[in-house]
C-alpha cells in the first residue's frame, strides 16, 4: 500500500552526501550525557538541547533525517513550532525511536534482548500522524566469553524483523539497527565473526517475516577492535574488514547502510566512513547515523547555557559537514581546521 512512499523515503534518507542525526537518547542515556557537562536532566533542559540540535542553520545540506525520542517528537521549539514541523520546514525527515530498550535476556547471562513490540502497531500509526516518516529499533549484541549466543542473536533478529514488518505496514521506513557493542578487550577478528553472524541472522529473519529489503535502511556497527583491546586496528583495516563483512551478509537490495558511532571519537568515526567510501564503489550508499560522534563537540560547547547555543550549533554544523564529505571520500584531516575559522 505504501510501496512508492517507502521507496522515496528510503532513497531520501541516504541521498548523496546526506546522513542521519540520532538524537533519540532515552531519559537515562540523556541524563548520562548531561551529567558529563553538569547539567540537570529536566524536561525543559532536554527540550532546549534538542531545539539546539534541530535548528542548526543550513543543516539540511548534510542531514536527511533526525531520529527523535518519544518525549522529543511531542515537544516544540521556543516559538511554539512542534519539532516535526520545524524539521519539515527545513526539508529534514522526522524519525522516531520505537523500541523500549534492551533488557536482560532470560536464561542468557550477560546478554540482552530489545523489547517494545506490544502495542507497536498502534504507536506507529500515532507517530505517522505526528509527522514521522521512518522509525528506528536498536538491538544490542555483546561480545564476551562464549557470547553472543545463537539464542540471543535469534531473539533479537526476530524482534527486529517483527518491528520492521509492522513499520512497512504503517508506511514508515524501518531503520534496522543490530549494534555489536565495541565494549571489551576483543580483537577486530572477533568483532568480524560476531557481526557477520548477527547480520546473517537478521537478514534471515527479515526474509522469513516478509520484510521488503528495498524499503528499509540498515544501521550497522563497524567491524572494529574492542575499546579495551591492547592492539587496536587502524583506520584502513577497520574500513576493509567492515566492507568485507557487509558484502558477505547484506543483500544489494538494501537501499542504504548508515553507521552508528558506538563510542568512537568524533573524528575517528568520520575517518572510518571516509576510508570506506574511498574503497568504493559499493552495492549500497554508505552514510552515517551518528549520535555521540556528531553531538559530542556541540554538547561540550553548550553546557546548558543559552549564550552558547550559536557556537554549539556551529560545532554541530561542522561535524555534519565533515561526515557529509566522508560520504563521498572527500574528507581530509585538514578540513577539521575549518572549525577554527567558523
Ligand atoms: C542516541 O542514542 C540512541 C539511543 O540510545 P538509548 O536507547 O540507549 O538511550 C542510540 O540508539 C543511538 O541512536 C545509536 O546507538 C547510535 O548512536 P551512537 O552514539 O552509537 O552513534
Amino acid at each position: 500500500m505504501y510501496e512508492r512512499e517507502l521507496e522515496a523515503t528510503a532513497a531520501a534518507m541516504v541521498a548523496k552526501g546526506k546522513g542521519l542525526l540520532a538524537i533519540d537518547e532515552s531519559a537515562p542515556t540523556c541524563k548520562k550525557r548531561f551529567d558529563s557537562i553538569s547539567v540537570e536532566s529536566t524536561v525543559e533542559n532536554r527540550r532546549a538541547y534538542r531545539e539546539l540540535l534541530i535548528t542548526v542553520p543550513g543543516a539540511a545540506q548534510f542531514i536527511s533525517g533526525m531520529i527523535l525520542f518519544d518525549e522529543t517528537i511531542r515537544q516544540s521549539a521556543a516559538d511554539g513550532t512542534p519539532f516535526p514541523a520545524a524539521l519539515k520546514h527545513q526539508g529534514i525527515l522526522t524519525g522516531i525511536k520505537v523500541d523500549a530498550g534492551a533488557k536482560k535476556l532470560a536464561g542468557a547471562p550477560g546478554e540482552k534482548v530489545t523489547e517494545g513490540l506490544d502495542g507497536l502497531r498502534e504507536r506507529l500509526v500515532e507517530y505517522r500522524g505526528m509527522g514521522a516518516s521512518f522509525a528506528k529499533w536498536r538491538a544490542v549484541i555483546t561480545i564476551g566469553e562464549r557470547i553472543p549466543s545463537p539464542y540471543c542473536l535469534d531473539a533479537n533478529a526476530h524482534a527486529l524483523a517483527r518491528y520492521a514488518a509492522l513499520c512497512q505496514e504503517a508506511g514508515l521506513v524501518p531503520v534496522v539497527e543490530p549494534e555489536v557493542l565495541m565494549d571489551g578487550k576483543h580483537t577486530i577478528e572477533r568483532c568480524f565473526e560476531a557481526t557477520e553472524a548477527t547480520l546473517r541472522c537478521v537478514f534471515n529473519a527479515l526474509y522469513l517475516q516478509r520484510v521488503a529489503l528495498e524499503h528499509m535502511v540498515l544501521k550497522a556497527s563497524m567491524v572494529i577492535s574492542g575499546s579495551e583491546c591492547p592492539k587496536r586496528a587502524g583506520v584502513e583495516e577497520v574500513a576493509k574488514q567492515t566492507l568485507l563483512c557487509l558484502k558477505r551478509a547484506v543483500p544489494a537490495a538494501v537501499p542504504g547502510i548508515v553507521f552508528l558511532s558506538g563510542g568512537q571519537g568524533a573524528e575517528e568515526a568520520t575517518a572510518h566512513l571516509n576510508a570506506m567510501n574511498l574503497m568504493g564503489p559499493h552495492p549500497w550508499p554508505l552514510s552515517f547515523s551518528y549520535g555521540r560522534a556528531l553531538q559530542e563537540p556541540a554538547l561540550k560547547t553548550w553546557r546548558g547555557q543559552s549564550a552558547n547555543v550559536a557556537t554549539a550549533q556551529k560545532a554541530l554544523y561542522h561535524r555534519e559537514k565533515m561526515n557529509s564529505a566522508a560520504c563521498s571520500g572527500r574528507y581530509t584531516v585538514q578540513m577539521e581546521q575549518e572549525k577554527v575559522a567558523a
